[in-house]
């Protein structure tokens, strides 16, 4: 057990979706949380990261900034995803070694398993096939964090671990077209649609993929909960264990949205990992739940999007 009371808290990609909802959750404990705009500490910078932890003096650090995006952006974008997020996560985490951090939890991705891996997938799988090319850029980097984190509880003692969250959604998610996820990208296709009267709207690939869909403020509530009582250097898939297939979603999103066409299928665009399901036995047997129906996580997405992002170009 890590206890976060009276410590200071660094939350890096406070700004995010994930992790502003782990700045939301650790509000409720007793810890004093520690944030930094992009202007005022750019996380590429190895010397900045360093003066900030050397003032800063955090006791605990959530490693939760990364390059993100979807299939296409992933696709299409190899070299910033594989280039920044290397760099910002071997920065953060040898500056939080160098400057006595107590504990560090660095969070990865599920498309860090191999793309045939059986499902669901366990933490073991890690490592075991080769990757699915149209993230395999991503996969390698967020790799990497996990082994850096290891590396330095092996050599030093670091209590620094890495969690794998599946593929998540919610309030603050990516809304343009093109470099988002699924989720927000069917929420604003369906909005659209509907209120330009359309009778159908279109969905990437072939709508069989299946996927398992996290609301984010859950993936937060697990990132607190682990770190405070875990400590290992197996790194532990954040997940529930069910999946659904796009098109499931592509319905569902359109019932919250209350788009009532068609849809259609592009499949000129890539579909990725046939399914991802992980197998989060682990986190569960430690006594963690989710909250959130996928039908009430969408509709808070929704509302979110309304508010947020609706009106804005794109
Ligand atoms: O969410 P998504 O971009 O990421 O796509 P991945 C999931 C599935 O939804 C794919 C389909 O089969 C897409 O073809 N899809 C259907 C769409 N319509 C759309 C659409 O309008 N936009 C998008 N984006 N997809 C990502 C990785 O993989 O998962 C990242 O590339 C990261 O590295 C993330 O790991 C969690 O699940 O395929």
């Amino acid at each position: 057990m890590y206890s976060l009371s009276g410590k200071r808290v660094w939350v890096a990609g406070h700004r995010g979706m994930v992790g502003s909802a782990i700045t939301r959750s650790l509000a409720s404990e007793d810890c004093e949380i520690i944030v930094a705009d992009r202007q005022k500490l750019d996380l590429t910078r190895q010397e900045d990261v360093q003066q900030f932890l050397l003032k800063e003096k955090p006791h605990a650090v959530v490693m939760a900034a990364a390059k993100v995006g979807g299939i296409l952006a992933n696709d299409t974008m190899p070299a910033d995803f594989i280039y920044q997020n290397l760099v910002m996560e071997a920065n953060v985490i040898e500056a939080s070694f160098r400057n006595g951090v107590e504990k560090l939890l660095f969070l990865g991705s599920s498309c860090i398993y191999p793309k045939y891996a059986s499902q669901p997938i366990r933490e073991e799988a890690l490592l075991t096939g080769s990757l699915e090319p149209t993230n395999e850029w991503y996969a390698v980097a967020k790799i990497a964090g996990v082994k850096l984190c290891q590396a330095y509880r092996k050599q030093y003692r670091a209590d620094f671990i890495s969690v794998m969250p599946t593929n998540l959604y919610g309030p603050r998610d990516n809304f343009d077209l093109v470099t988002s996820h699924v989720v927000p990208a069917l929420i604003r296709k369906a909005h659209d649609a509907k209120i330009r009267n359309l009778d159908r709207l279109r969905i990437w690939g072939s709508g069989t993929p299946r996927r398992e869909f996290l609301y984010s403020e859950d993936c937060a509530d697990a990132v607190v909960f682990l770190l405070k009582h875990y400590s290992e250097a197996e790194h532990i898939n954040i997940g529930f264990g069910s999946d659904i297939t796009i098109i499931e979603l592509a319905r569902l999103v359109c019932d919250v949205v209350g788009f009532k066409g068609d849809i259609d299928l592009d499949t000129s665009k890539p579909d990725g990992t046939p399914r991802k399901l992980l197998s989060s036995k682990k986190l569960l047997s430690m006594g963690w739940r989710p909250k959130t129906s996928i039908e009430v996580g969408l509709a808070k997405s929704y509302e979110w999007f309304i508010r947020n992002v609706a009106d804005n170009p794109r």
